[in-house]
């Protein structure tokens, strides 16, 4: 079985994330999606969630594509995840191109284009400026 891994907040979950999901799970049979926590994403990604990371976890526990997901505490968890579930493939969106590749001494690391035109930031601005 293929396992492949992917890490995000995934705040207000919209369609870029589905079809980053959807494109990750291709890689392999298994996805393991690592949720960043509300502490993780407002001490160290100055991000204040609208969900918190329990309803985070229950939207992407209903989407096909995900098998588990797990938390993501730290920027330095990914290479002990990778080993710990035994991942073959790591992936993100490319906003995030080159930035893993050092886990490239672990499992295959893959950069999916993100979808245009959609952010969690965008959404948020829409709304306010109705
Ligand atoms: N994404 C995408 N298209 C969009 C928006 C997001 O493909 N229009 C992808 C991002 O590239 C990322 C994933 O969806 O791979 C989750 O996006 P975020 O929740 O914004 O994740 P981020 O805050 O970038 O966290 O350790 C890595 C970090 O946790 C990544």
């Amino acid at each position: 079985m293929k396992r492949v891994i992917t890490y995000g907040t995934f705040d207000l979950l919209h369609y870029g994330h589905i079809n980053l999901l959807r494109r990750a799970k291709q890689h392999g049979d298994y996805l393991i999606v690592a949720l960043s926590t509300d502490e993780f994403n407002w001490n160290k990604k100055q991000k204040k969630c609208y969900f918190d990371y329990e309803k985070r976890k229950q939207l992407l526990e209903a989407v096909r594509y995900v098998d588990l997901v797990i938390p993501e505490e730290n920027w330095d968890q990914k290479v002990s995840d990778v080993k710990e579930y035994h991942v073959d493939t790591f992936v993100m969106g490319d906003d995030w191109k080159g930035k893993f590749d050092f886990l490239k001494d672990h499992c295959e690391v893959v950069y999916l284009e993100r979808t245009p035109e959609i952010s969690t930031s965008q959404i948020k601005n829409d709304l306010y400026n109705k």
